[in-house]
């Protein structure tokens, strides 16, 4: 890892103790946005999306860096892992000219990308794993994304979990609708049939168990976002 981007997570992590996110054990408190944090949380937002560079790459690691089998943690807000309902297919709309609901073949016949970046919690693990799918930006493309959504709102069958992002983080390269993980198909437990996966954001960001992408001209908050953590949650 690049001392750069070493620095720049330090100084977004300092920024998030700073704020939001005192005192959180794991992804579990809850801390209404309000009063002088959400002052500062709109101030951080503004600056971090201002930092944020749309062709800085997170860095591949190398083969020897994969977490062992098992070791890799599984996180979900429902009892039990969350199973795809029968007749499974991801639903895309929004500003978008061409609204429709996709397969897993579908997205598997778009162009397939595939890498190997670590991946950040906000409760201070992080763990590697090779992951492959589809970018995001390739979907905005399929369904004609209006460039007035400025903002793109991923949900899940996972009681409810869901995420909005700022467009520029959503359409980067290393941001993908993934269904494999080491090479395999998705498991259960991160998130099949389809996550969300990127090298640009913080775990709770990345949103498992897709039912729908929206591309919107608001941003709508998040599970975790309206508990207090940070929206803009850049690594
Ligand atoms: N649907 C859903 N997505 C989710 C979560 C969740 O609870 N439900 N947890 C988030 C958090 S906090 C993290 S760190 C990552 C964990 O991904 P993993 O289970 O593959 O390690 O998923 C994120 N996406
Ligand atoms: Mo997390």
């Amino acid at each position: 890892m690049s001392d750069r981007r070493g620095g720049r997570l330090l100084t977004r992590r300092s920024w998030l103790l700073g704020t939001a996110a005192a005192a959180v054990s794991a992804c579990d408190s809850s801390r209404p946005r309000q009063g002088f944090l959400g002052v500062m949380e709109r101030f951080n937002q503004r600056v971090q999306a201002g930092l944020f560079d749309p062709e800085q790459l997170a860095p591949e690691e190398p083969v020897a860096a994969l977490s062992r089998p098992g070791a890799f943690p599984q996180y979900f807000i429902s009892d039990r892992v969350p199973l795809a309902p029968a007749g499974w297919a991801l639903k895309v709309g929004g500003l978008v000219a061409r609204p429709g609901v996709l397969s897993l073949e579908d997205l598997r016949l778009m162009p397939r990308t595939n890498y190997r970046i670590r991946h950040h919690c906000v409760e201070g693990w992080s763990a590697v794993a090779s992951w492959h799918g589809v970018r995001v930006s390739e979907l905005a493309q399929l369904v004609g994304a209006d460039p007035q959504a400025r903002f793109v709102e991923f949900r899940s069958f996972d009681s409810n979990y869901f995420s909005s992002w700022d467009g520029p983080s959503a359409l980067h390269p290393q941001t993908i609708l993934a269904y494999g993980m080491n090479g395999e198909p998705l498991p259960p437990e991160h998130g099949a049939p389809l996550r969300l996966y990127s090298g640009v954001k913080l775990g709770y960001k990345m949103v498992k168990y897709l039912t729908e992408v929206n591309f919107l001209p608001e941003p709508t908050g998040g599970y975790w976002e309206d508990r207090g953590y940070e929206w803009f949650a850049g690594v």
